[in-house]
Order: C-alpha cells, then sequence, then structure tokens
C-alpha cells in the first residue's frame, strides 16, 4: 500500500471542542481517522499539535508527496511514516494519520485492522464503563464528586458487558434520584451521571450491585502546591493524608480499581497505595502518559500494576508498542482508553484487541463510546465464529 495524499480538517468533537481528522487517498481507496481531545491531561502528555490545530492541518497537507515513495504492508512500517512527520505534526495528528494507514493496509491485505497488529490475539478486553462522574468533567452551580469517574467493570464479554453497564447506569438515575434531591438526570462530557452527591455516598450507592467498580481519582486536577484540595466536603488534603484517606476507602469499600490516585510526580505515594493492596489495580494514567520512559520509571519504583494506554498521549503507536511490550514483560494490565472528547473513531477497540489489552475504557452510553463498544462486539463475535 503507498499513501498517495495525505488530507487534513478540523470535525468537533463530542464536547463541541476542534480536532482533527485525516484522510488519506492510496492505491487501496480513502481512508479517514480522527483524534479526540482530553480535559484532565497530564503534564508530560505530548502535545496534541506542533503549534495549534490550523499549523498541523497545513503542515501535513504539506508533507503529503513525501510519503509517495514508501510501501506500507505491516504494523513496524508506520516507522516510515514517523520518520517523515515526527517532530512537524503533534500527536493528534501523527494518531490520526498512522490509523489511516493501518485502516488502508488492512484493507489492501482483507485483513481486519487488529490482526495487522496481531492475527493470533483472542483476548478480548473487559469493559470499563463511566457511569457517574465529578471532577473536570462534569460542571455544575453546585457541589460535586472531586473524584472524576466512577466505573462499572462487568465480567468478560463485550456484548453481555455492554448490556449490563446499560442496565446499572439506568438503574443508577433512580438510585441517584433517591438520595440527592438535587438531582436533575444530566449527563457529563462522557455521558455519565452528574450528581451532587460526595465521593462516598457515590461508593455507597455502587457497593449495592453485585458489580466490580473502580474510581479515575485524576488527582493531578485538584493538586496544588503539595496539597490536594477537595470541594465536597471542602478540606486539603496532604500526601501523607490522602494515602491514608484512600487506604480506608479501599479497606472500607470493595473498590477493584483505582487511577491517578496521587498526583503525576507522585511514583512513591503510588507505591506504598499499591504496597498495601496488591490485589486491586493501582493504574497510572497521568503517571504514565502512554511513555515507555515513564512507564520505565513506575516499574523500577514498583508504583502500578496497571496502566492506561491512551495512543493520542503519545500520537506514535510504535510508541504505543513500546509500552504495551514493556508492560507485558512485567505483567502490568492494560486498559486502553478513550479521551473525554470523542469522536466516532472506533479504531480504539482494534488497538486493544490488537495488543492483547486487558480492559478497555471507553464509556457506556453516547454515539462517540458506543461506536467503539459496537466495534468490540462484532470483534467479539468474529473472533468467536
Ligand atoms: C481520563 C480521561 C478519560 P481526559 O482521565 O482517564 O476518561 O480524561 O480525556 O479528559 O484526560
Ligand atoms: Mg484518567
Amino acid at each position: 500500500m503507498i499513501i498517495q495524499k495525505v488530507g487534513a480538517k478540523k470535525i468537533k468533537d463530542s464536547r463541541g471542542d476542534f480536532t482533527i481528522e485525516i484522510s488519506v487517498q492510496t492505491d487501496f481507496g480513502k481512508f479517514s481517522s480522527s483524534a479526540p481531545n482530553g480535559k484532565s491531561k497530564g503534564k508530560y502528555e505530548a502535545k496534541s499539535y506542533k503549534n495549534n490545530l490550523e499549523g498541523d492541518i497545513e503542515k501535513i497537507k504539506e508533507l503529503s508527496e513525501y510519503f509517495s515513495t514508501d510501501v506500507l504492508e505491516k504494523f513496524d512500517d508506520l516507522r516510515r511514516i514517523e520518520d517523515v512527520v515526527k517532530g512537524h505534526v503533534g500527536a493528534n495528528t501523527l494518531f490520526a494519520l498512522e490509523s489511516c494507514a493501518l485502516k488502508a493496509m488492512a484493507k489492501e491485505q482483507k485483513k481486519e485492522i487488529w490482526e495487522i497488529i496481531n492475527p493470533n490475539s483472542k483476548k478480548i478486553p473487559r469493559l470499563v464503563g463511566n457511569c457517574i462522574g465529578g471532577g473536570l468533567h462534569s460542571t455544575t452551580d453546585g457541589t460535586k464528586p472531586d473524584f472524576q469517574e466512577f466505573l462499572l467493570i462487568p465480567p468478560v464479554g463485550a456484548k453481555a458487558g455492554f448490556e449490563l453497564n446499560k442496565k446499572i447506569k439506568k438503574e443508577l438515575e433512580f438510585l441517584i434520584k433517591k438520595k440527592d434531591k438535587k438531582f436533575s438526570s444530566k449527563k457529563n462530557d462522557e455521558d455519565a451521571w452528574i450528581t451532587s452527591l460526595g465521593d462516598k455516598e457515590v461508593l455507597e450507592i455502587l457497593s449495592s450491585f453485585k458489580i466490580d467498580f473502580g474510581i479515575d481519582i485524576a488527582s493531578s486536577s485538584f493538586h496544588k502546591r503539595k496539597k490536594y484540595y477537595y470541594s465536597n466536603p471542602k478540606l486539603e488534603r496532604t500526601a501523607d493524608e490522602q494515602l491514608f484517606y484512600l487506604l480506608n476507602l479501599l479497606r472500607n469499600f470493595n473498590i477493584r480499581y483505582i487511577e491517578d490516585p496521587f498526583e503525576e510526580e507522585d511514583f512513591k505515594a503510588f507505591a506504598s497505595l499499591l504496597e498495601k493492596f496488591p490485589d486491586r489495580l493501582i493504574v497510572g494514567d497521568d503517571l504514565t502518559v502512554t511513555n515507555s520512559k515513564r512507564l520505565q520509571k513506575a516499574i523500577d519504583m514498583k508504583s502500578i500494576n496497571a496502566l492506561i494506554v491512551k495512543p493520542n498521549q503519545c500520537g506514535s503507536l510504535m510508541e504505543v508498542k513500546r509500552v504495551v511490550e514493556l508492560a507485558k514483560a512485567n505483567k502490568i494490565k492494560m486498559i486502553f482508553s478513550h479521551r473525554s472528547g470523542e469522536t466516532s473513531e472506533n479504531i480504539l477497540a482494534d488497538l486493544a484487541v490488537g495488543f492483547e489489552a486487558d480492559f478497555i475504557k471507553c464509556g457506556i452510553t453516547g454515539p462517540e463510546r458506543e461506536a467503539k463498544i459496537k466495534r468490540l462486539i462484532e470483534i467479539e463475535k468474529n473472533i468467536k465464529d
């Protein structure tokens, strides 16, 4: 497959912000892909665009002619694309471009995209779905949970998991209403319920279901000058107090999964939590930012036993592969993840299956989230048959 021409334009994501959509003309047809946008972004993430979205759109068109001599056949050939564009565009642009290339390779070889990554993969990741949200993703004029996401984790099986998540999310509407007099059935950036309840009250509600659940604290988003600033209820916690508080939460609630419990510099605090609770998933997101060097540091310091993989945190699918190999070699569980501002792009499901992810975090409802889950269900069906 040869890339003959690259086009780019801006489109709106689910939050109404602009993002990039790339289209690629090849000798096997035209393919397009888009990248999502994060809001609670890690400080160490690669920049989405070199200078800005418009600049990347111009640049990628300019570079268009430099691809035409490269034959792209296998996953590792993405390196050729990176040789041309790296340093000239940002992570969103690179990710969307490489996604187009994978789609074209799959089409040429009459394969599924995940098969280009690993034709022997048989693993369907478990769903991780945001059902109630607080933090940066929820706008209210009153109180809200400080934790960013409360996540349902149904047993393995994409189709059954999707149904279960939708059912529980519906039941939650009724249960929240009973406790939260201000609840108005509004939903946040990721289509999760917005409530005025505090973190513990939400955890109590979730504990009434017989299903694994987790939280994304996204704690960097409320950490400033050595303290965690909680607003519901209003109080400050030092790093030690944060650790003490979370140890108690893990003791009192059966939280299976806890993402970014500490701010993105504090590898040590992560390690203290993991040491006490090696049976729970202690997950790095802003901590590790899909970067193999930061993952190596987290491994050396025994900070995590699970990590978020967001392709547009680094942009390079070659780097995603390095991160995946490092995680697998060190028995770190992988959660492939959407962003809070999403598009209808569904390649995340193929990437998760191809790289043999343990989990996929992509919401529960809303067209952009469901696009990924539906693709996963399709792959699940193909793998079973
Ligand atoms: C996260 C993500 C996705 P954002 O923190 O895990 O839920 O949020 O895309 O805003 O970084
Ligand atoms: Mg996160």
